[in-house]
């Protein structure tokens, strides 16, 4: 017989521990659960006050959130559902290994599906909505690695064919392929969002989920039930983009949002958290952040063993275990487990005696339950008020077991022997003989098989297919929309005025148009008053879901800062990485949501391009549609902001966006010109394109539109005023010699000061170009040259710079804010050189003056460059240029200010 008699201090503490436990049982039969919670806030403040210091902590223990008895009823066929999943898992794995047994290299994933295939799975039987539903379809953002598992679910499905498949990663064969990762640009009709570079995935889908808030408060949509769902991986989460945006979702109380977090404890070279648990870390971020936390983290063989649990040491050993060590569970055998995680306490031992070391190995995780995953889904539907994360927890490369399972190379795995992929198929009941397994085919049961018939009834109960991406939105009606803009092209009649001032004029009046006004969506990253856009605080509020719970300090004023409901200004606050997501969510609406906002994000042009230039790429991924405005944009027209601040580099970086068009234009009426026609182009003509456009803050005089000019502005550049005299020699208006001089942005008013020098002090005559977009003029001639390269037997084509210039004589000097590669890019059709002169360098804490003599951009430099080409060029004497240079100020000998 056992002595009851205390016989230490530990025995005596755990005889305490266990009466204050079963008082709290009584509290809580008799009580209830909200008894409970009381009571321990009561004791906890009369704790703190009696000086007991507690450690913060937002972790709960580390099992599921939603116990046992707690889950609803599976409501599927359990059987058909493995059984669809088994098929997709094949299929998924297949389709990697062939791709790299045709061609070795070609990659592709195996192991991020094989680890969340019931997270999908369970969400396309019994969750994800699609489009059918009557606007209220989900929105759903796929981790991009585990694309090979929605394409052989999509296979199933009837929606890809076998050959698609045979050809992942090969898009360019013939028939087609299928992209490796979700890009909307590359499979329009399929997939809705890019996820692959890690971070833009669950930054985007917040802002998604607080922008169909906004559609709906605006009134522009249905209020609907639908959800937006992202799945990301845990090593994802170190992206700061990942995580920096998610007080937003819960001071938003955006219930319209899921994240699922597949955490198999793995990212690529190794585990996320080896020393530490991932899962608990992520836990006490989104807790702490206010969002609905649910863990999802031991399978349905262990509620039996929790339960048996009742002085909680499985609950303590659980949490004490670091995820390196629960990896190499995963990896080693059931003696292995025995041993190391229930050996620690031999109670534990005792717990699970009865089980074999092939069932201790075989406890399922949370992750790769569908009744867990279920309930989680479910909760996390029905959840109201905060958004939900779902922490689920799975082991990489679940299945492929010697060929990787929860290995450290598992994530590069692309290709399995024979052996392995004989005993995944025997894994998981594949139909396929062993003479045939080894080529890996795919593997679909008919049509009219219990399989395909219940995945497809499924979808149809659920709305449709998804992922599928269906822009319905009906092009825009545009009759009114010139009003909005002829005005800008008369100019500003001697006042002086920024293009800044004009665009903010442009966009109030937008505001009012009758047909699209209300599509207009402004975002600003707190910035609003630097572009004096603040007068629109006023005119169409500032959005806010709950509107204005305060009165504002500027009430008394006429243009107050006012938030309401129905506000049209996505007022961001400092985030251009949560303002470009917005912009991505507002401007694809037309396809996720039928509906056609036009965004418009005006920022500090320096933190846009080379900021979230990634966000921008996928911008044009997502076909995004919609205008990003540089403001205060190029290097010298910034005032004492410095190296930071200063931006001539951004055109640089916008030319490498495709199907983004970028525009430095110099006037209100350019300025008018482009937008009009963009809107036109985007959401009349439905062209997958988009706008950067830079605008100045430097007030100037804004001249009048050439006749004529409205094509030239568009293609990228136009003589804007031609030189008074004729070359040829001196008296009877002919100038000595003649110049060509090519002008963008602010620095174009230099050009024309430049060009009046010229005529008055040097006698040569020079024509004065606007050039609007040299990242335009560059495409135009790559393409006409390219056509030329391939029909070497016909006429060649003339690119459009080259017609410019072909009736105009004497040398060319291009002036811009920007790096000279700009300028530089078109020189091969100009027929002869260009002289580059830019701003290429650090920028400095200087005044505008000061910048352009620096940069070498200002009228007397410009007039320098254009006699010292002339003077080799045979035109003028090299003594005249030499002359001037020294008249004009200029010290030959300064240092470069590209490397100063
Ligand atoms: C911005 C970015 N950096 C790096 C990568 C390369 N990369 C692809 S997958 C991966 C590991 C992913 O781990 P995790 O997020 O845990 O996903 P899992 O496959 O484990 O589900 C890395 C580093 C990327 N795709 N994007
Ligand atoms: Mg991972």
């Amino acid at each position: 017989m056992r002595n009851t008699a205390p016989k230490d201090a530990a025995e005596i503490e755990a005889l305490e521990t266990r009466e204050w436990l079963d008082s709290l049982d009584y509290v809580l039969q008799s009580g209830g659960a909200a008894r409970v919670s009381r009571l321990l806030r009561e004791l906890g403040d009369h704790a703190r006050r009696q000086g007991v210091r507690q450690p913060f902590t937002a972790n709960t223990p580390y099992i599921n959130t939603i116990p046992a008895g707690e889950q609803p009823p599976f409501p599927g066929s359990r059987e058909i559902e493995r059984r669809i999943k088994s098929l997709v898992r094949w299929n998924a794995l297949a389709m990697v290994v062939k791709a790299n047994k045709a061609e070795d290299g070609i990659g592709g994933h195996i192991s991020t599906f094989a680890s969340s295939a019931t997270l999908y799975e369970v969400g396309f039987n019994h969750f994800f909505k699609g489009k059918g539903q009557d606007g209220d379809g989900d929105v759903i953002y796929f981790q991009g690695h585990a694309a090979p598992g929605i394409y052989a679910r999509a296979f199933l499905e009837g929606r890809l064919s076998a050959e698609k498949l045979t050809n992942f990663r090969r898009e360019l064969k013939e028939g087609g392929g299928l992209s490796s990762y979700p890009h909307p640009w590359l499979m329009p009709d399929f997939w809705e969002f890019p996820t692959v570079s890690m971070g833009i995935g669950p930054l985007t889908a917040i802002y998604q989920a607080r922008f169909m808030r906004y559609l709906e408060d605006r009134g522009l949509k249905k209020r609907s039930n639908s959800k937006v769902w992202a799945f990301l991986g845990d090593g994802e989460t170190d992206e700061p983009e990942s995580l920096g945006a998610i007080t937003l979702a819960s001071r938003e109380k955006l219930d319209n949002l899921i994240f699922v977090i597949n955490c198999n404890l793995q990212r690529l070279d190794g585990p996320v958290r080896g020393n530490g648990q991932i899962i608990q870390e992520l836990e006490a971020v989104f807790r702490g952040a206010g969002w609905n936390v649910i863990k999802v983290l031991w399978g349905s063989e262990w509620d039996a063993l929790l339960e048996k649990d009742t002085d909680g040491l499985l609950v303590k050993r659980m949490g004490e275990v670091v995820d390196g060590e629960y990896q190499k569970y995963a990896v080693e055998s059931g003696d292995y487990v025995r041993k190391h995680f229930w050996g620690k306490y031999p109670q534990l031992l005792e717990l699970v005696k009865h089980l074999s070391d092939e069932q201790l190995k075989k406890l399922t995780l949370g992750g790769h339950d569908p009744v867990k995953v279920y309930s989680a889904y479910k909760a996390a539907v029905e959840h109201a008020g905060q958004p939900t994360v779902i922490l689920a927890r799975t082991i990489k490369g679940y299945g492929i077991g010697e060929a990787g399972e929860g290995k450290n190379i598992t994530h590069q795995q692309k290709k399995l022997n024979e052996e392995e992929l004989k005993a995944f198929r025997t894994r998981f009941g594949i139909p396929i003989g062993d003479d045939e397994v080894a080529k890996a085919p795919f593997y679909r049961p008919s049509d009219n098989s219990p399989e395909v018939t219940y995945l497809v009834e499924r979808r149809k109960q659920l709305g449709g297919f998804v992922p599928s991406r269906n822009p319905q939105a009906e092009p825009l009606k545009l009759d009114t929309l010139p009003d909005a803009f002829t005005s800008f092209h008369k100019g500003s009649e001697g006042r002086k005025a920024s293009t800044t001032m004009a665009f903010v004029q442009m966009l109030t009046r937008l505001l009012k148009d009758p047909e699209i006004g209300q599509m207009v969506v402004p975002i600003v990253p707190d910035e609003a008053r630097t572009f004096g856009m603040e007068a629109l605080f006023r005119q169409v509020g500032i959005y806010s879901h709950v509107g204005q719970l305060y009165e504002p300090v500027d009430m008394d004023v006429l243009l107050y800062y006012k938030e309401a409901k129905e506000g049209q200004i996505l007022e961001e606050g400092i985030t251009e990485a949560g303002s470009i997501s917005s912009f991505i969510a507002a401007g694809s609406a037309y396809s996720t949501h039928g509906i056609n906002t036009i965004p418009f994000f005006i920022y500090y042009s320096m933190f846009g391009m080379q900021r979230v230039g990634d966000f921008v790429w996928a911008a044009a991924d997502t076909r995004t549609k919609g205008f990003l405005l540089g403001g205060t944009a190029g290097r010298t027209t910034l005032s004492g902001e410095g190296l930071q601040h200063q931006d001539g580099h951004s055109h640089l970086l916008a030319l490498a966006v495709p199907n983004l068009l970028s525009y430095d234009p110099a006037f209100a009426f350019e300025l008018a010109v482009i937008i009009e026609d963009g809107i036109k182009r985007m959401y009349k003509d439905g062209e997958s394109i988009f706008y950067y456009i830079t605008v100045m803050n430097e007030p100037y005089e804004q001249l009048p539109m050439p006749e004529g000019s409205r094509d030239g502005i568009l293609k990228g550049m136009y003589r804007f005023r031609a030189a008074e005299k004729g070359a040829g020699g001196k008296g009877q208006g002919k100038a000595k010699a003649k110049a060509q001089l090519l002008g963008s942005g602010a620095i174009l008013n230099e050009v024309l000061a430049a060009q009046k020098i010229l005529d008055e002090k040097y006698d040569v005559a020079a024509d004065v170009w606007s050039v609007t977009s040299y990242p335009e003029l560059y495409r135009e001639g790559n393409a006409v040259e390219r056509w030329n390269r391939l029909h070497p037997a016909d006429q060649p084509r003339v690119p459009y710079v080259t017609q410019c210039l072909a009736d105009t004589e004497g040398v060319i000097v291009a002036a811009s804010d920007y790096v000279k590669v700009l300028p530089n890019g078109i020189d091969r059709w100009t027929r002869r050189p260009v002289v580059a002169l830019g701003t290429d360098g650090f920028g400095r804490s200087e005044g505008r003056a000061s910048l352009r003599d620096f940069f070498e951009v200002d009228a007397k430099h410009i007039v320098a460059a254009t006699l010292s080409e002339l003077a080799r060029d045979g035109k003028v004497e090299a003594s005249v240029a030499k002359k001037a240079i020294s008249e004009l100020g200029i010290n030959p000998e300064k240092p470069n200010p590209a490397i100063s």
